[in-house]
Parts: structure tokens; sequence; C-alpha cells
């Protein structure tokens, strides 16, 4: 479903023994790559979002160096896990990009968690879609333009549901405005993961 140029819907893409199997493959991954709290450039103010990685290459911000991608965790100075399997297909069906993701950024929102509005420029190649999972409680999630004063459009983004972001949706201002905290029984201790697949480099 085309909600706009480069932007397609995918509700309830994973049936509910997938987003099953894939919330056992992420608490895996959470298990050798333990969350962490990001922190804004400049000002430390921390994210109210918890993070993880996986792939060969892991998003992380902090203080002094702000936004970047990096081979290793930032607490555990580890490589991060590869990208589970059940992951990987859903590029692979979804992404129409010929190669694999180098990153998936694991995010996770507790009932009070929110994302400001944001584009996604910390990537060399924007010619490579980004592909979001949503797993556990429903978000509102918000999309607008390229430019920050664009009008928005709401979306509820529920478990199971996949978002690709490509061609001219690829830079749009994006966030999540809230979480509807208690509303999946996917996490024992409830709340939402979003999984963004990306590739990185150049080419
Ligand atoms: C639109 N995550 O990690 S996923 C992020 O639900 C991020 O955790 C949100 O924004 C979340 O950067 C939104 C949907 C999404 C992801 C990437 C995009 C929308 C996007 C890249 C470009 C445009
Ligand atoms: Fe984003």
């Amino acid at each position: 479903m085309l909600l706009a140029p480069g932007l397609v819907y995918a509700p309830g893409f994973l049936d509910a023994a997938a987003q099953r199997d894939m919330a056992a493959d992420i608490a895996s991954v959470v298990a050798q790559a333990p969350w962490f709290v990001p922190r804004m450039p400049r000002t430390g103010r921390a994210f109210s979002v918890r993070m993880t990685n996986c792939g060969e290459l892991g998003w992380v911000s902090d203080q002094a160096g702000g936004y970047r991608y990096q081979v290793a965790h930032p607490e555990t100075g580890r490589p991060w896990p590869p990208i589970p399997a059940s992951v990987l297909k859903v590029w692979d069906e979804l992404s129409g990009h010929p190669r694999p993701p180098q990153a998936c950024l694991v995010n996770f929102y507790d009932g009070a968690a929110r994302m400001g509005a944001h584009q996604d420029r910390d990537e060399e190649d924007f010619s490579a879609p980004v592909v979001s999972i949503s797993l556990g409680d429903t978000c509102v999630f918000r999309y607008g333009g390229e430019r920050r004063r664009d009008p928005s459009k709401k979306l509820e983004l529920v478990s199971g549901d996949v978002v690709v972001l490509g061609g001219a949706s690829r830079l749009i201002f994006h966030g999540v405005d809230k979480v509807l905290g208690g509303s999946s029984r996917l996490a024992p201790g409830g709340g939402r993961i979003n999984l963004t697949l990306r590739r990185v480099g150049r080419a």
C-alpha cells in the first residue's frame, strides 16, 4: 500500500507466529548487545528510547561524538551480533535492494518514550531504502515532507507492520508521537520494539 511516493506500508506483514519468532531472535540480540541510552550531541540529553543494534554497523550517539555508525557496542566494546535470518528475510522480500542491510537499529519504547521529528541522514547512501519493522505495543507514527514545516500525517503502527521508506520518502521528517502502553502482549514486560534496516556506506 503506497502512502506517498516511495513510502510503502505493509500492515500485518508478519503474522503472530512470525512476530513471536522475531521477538525471540531480538531477545537473543539484546542478551549479546544490551540496551544502551543514547545521548544528544552537545547537550548530552538522554533519549527516552533505549537502543541496541545488530549487523556489521550500529548507530550510536553520545554527547562528545554525536550521531554515528560504529562496529562496536559503546559500552561492551564488542562487535554487534549478526542480523537474525528472520529479519533479513523481510529486507529481501520488501526492500527491492540487491545488497543486504549493513545495520539494524533496534529501538525500545516504554509507554512514556517518544521520538521527536527528524530526518535519517547519517548514512552516506540515500539510494537504498530504510525498512522498519514494528513489534509489541502500537504507536502513533508521524511523517511529513522533506522540510520540517511540511504538513504531516499520523499512522498507527501495530505489531507485525512493516514500512519501507525509499525514493522520494527517504529524507522525510518522521517521529513517534506516542506509544499506546499495554496494547500488545508480545513482550512479557510490554513496550514497543522497532527495527530499522539500512545500508550505510556508499553503493
Ligand atoms: C522515514 N525510528 O530509528 S521507524 C529511527 O519507530 C526512527 O522507532 C522510528 O525513526 C521508530 O530513525 C520510526 C519508521 C521510519 C524509519 C526510517 C525512516 C521512517 C523513516 C527513514 C526515512 C524516512
Ligand atoms: Fe528515523
